[in-house]
């Protein structure tokens, strides 16, 4: 069921969205919940509201309490490398030891539970190109609805570019791994694909508005999409729709509240007895879903696949530039969404790049002969190597 809200609500959700500053947007998420009329419609959205105000509450107090005066939408930790990828799962499953098995990070791997308590980021390296791996304090049942550090956790999981899902071989992995996408999903983080897919671009002011709906829309007309995003002030932006999407989830789109996030399972401890057993279990319930990785973090076993299945997993590619006075390419990568185009890559280097855009040369295995000139809509692959040209 749509919200509905009344106009003095989204006029104060617009407020929301414009701010930046920790505080002022405590401030204003207090005000906007206290327009929201109570009812089964807004039920969900009141939740998820809360769980912000949680969030920036403990952000601020964090802040205050390291004293960083680094500013930022996000606490959170910094990214670097290719992904951010945050490992969750429940107490004692080894994400300590999965740091440490890949990262030079300092960590406590310990048989007592709850020994995490901050999150704790490390690099692991992949061939040419590094991925960030942040242990997140354990995921436990209740943790979205705020049981102790669960939100942050959560927020994490959110942030992240990816995630690793750590189950203990030695106990249920099946009730693990259901545990944690429940708490997930809860707190509105999928690790599947959506049905749906809901973009709400945002352009500048006189814009106006273009909806393409490129799926099917389930329950509702494109009216009444023009009327939910107008309702809300939606009225200079590109909204892209594709998949079935209902109301609701467009809904969704526009509070940015449900969010994919590409995940593999690591099923850890496969040294001990009955882990052979439990690992079957957990294929049979995930039916090729997410991919698992059988490993033994103590033991160092099975760990050479998950950096290849990360890269996988984050559909990314590597595509190297070239400057056109210049014999090599440069060592570092850009990271780019599988399937990017050459307009993407140079909207990527520099804002101009895109407007003065005008033909590339692109050297790859793939092709029948290198360079080769192209266009801005040429869609790259790994390992391309560009060297793009301005007018
Ligand atoms: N047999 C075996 N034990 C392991 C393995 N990996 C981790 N452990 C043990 O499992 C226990 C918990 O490991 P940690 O890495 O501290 O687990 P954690 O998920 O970080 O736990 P918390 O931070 O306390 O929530 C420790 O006693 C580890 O020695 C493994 O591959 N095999
Ligand atoms: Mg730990």
């Amino acid at each position: 069921m749509p919200t509905n809200l009344p106009p003095d609500a989204k006029k104060k959700w617009e407020e929301v969205e414009a701010t930046r500053n920790p505080r002022e947007k405590l401030r204003l998420l207090e005000e906007f919940l206290s327009l929201v009329p109570r009812h089964k419609g807004t039920a969900r959205l009141c939740v998820q509201v809360k769980k912000q105000i949680t969030n920036i509450r403990k952000e601020i107090e964090e802040r205050k309490r390291k004293k960083t005066g680094k500013s930022g939408p996000r606490i959170f930790i910094e990214k670097e490398g290719a992904a951010q990828i945050a490992l969750i799962a429940l107490t004692k499953s080894g994400k300590s030891s999965l740091l440490a098995a890949t990262t030079n990070a300092k960590v406590d791997i310990s048989p007592n539970p709850y020994t995490t308590r901050e999150p704790v980021p490390g690099i692991m390296n992949y061939q040419d190109i590094q991925f960030q791996m942040i242990e997140a304090p354990a995921l436990m049942e209740g943790s979205a609805d705020g049981r102790a550090w669960g939100l942050q956790t959560l927020g994490i999981a959110r942030n992240a570019d990816g995630l690793i899902l750590i189950v203990d071989l030695s106990q249920n992995p099946v009730r693990q791994l259901s545990l944690i996408l429940h708490e997930m999903e809860k707190a509105r983080i999928l690790t599947s694909r959506p049905k749906a897919r809901v973009e709400v671009d945002r352009k500048f002011m006189g814009a106006g508005l273009r909806i393409i709906v490129l799926g099917k829309l389930i329950g509702c007309n494109f009216r009444d999409v023009e009327e939910l995003l107008k309702g809300y002030n939606v009225t200079d932006a590109f909204v892209k729709i594709s998949g079935e999407a209902t109301l609701d989830e467009i809904e969704d789109a526009v509070f940015q509240s449900t969010t994919y996030k590409p995940a593999v399972v690591v099923a850890n401890k496969v040294d001990l007895r009955g882990a052979e057993g439990n690992l079957q279990l957990l294929r049979s319930y995930v039916r090729g879903k997410l991919p698992i990785i059988g490993v033994s973090c103590e033991k160092r076993t099975g760990l050479q696949k998950l950096g290849e299945t990360l890269f996988r997993t984050l559909e990314i590619m590597r595509i190297y530039t070239k400057e056109p006075s210049e014999r090599e390419y440069s060592r570092r990568p850009f990271i780019l969404k599988k399937n990017a185009t050459v307009y993407n890559l140079a909207k990527n280097i520099h804002s101009d790049f895109k407007n003065n855009f005008n033909f590339a040369r692109v050297w790859s295995k793939r092709l029948t002969f290198s360079p080769q000139k192209v266009g801005a809509t040429f869609v790259l692959q790994d390992g391309d190597v560009v060297e793009i040209h301005l007018k």
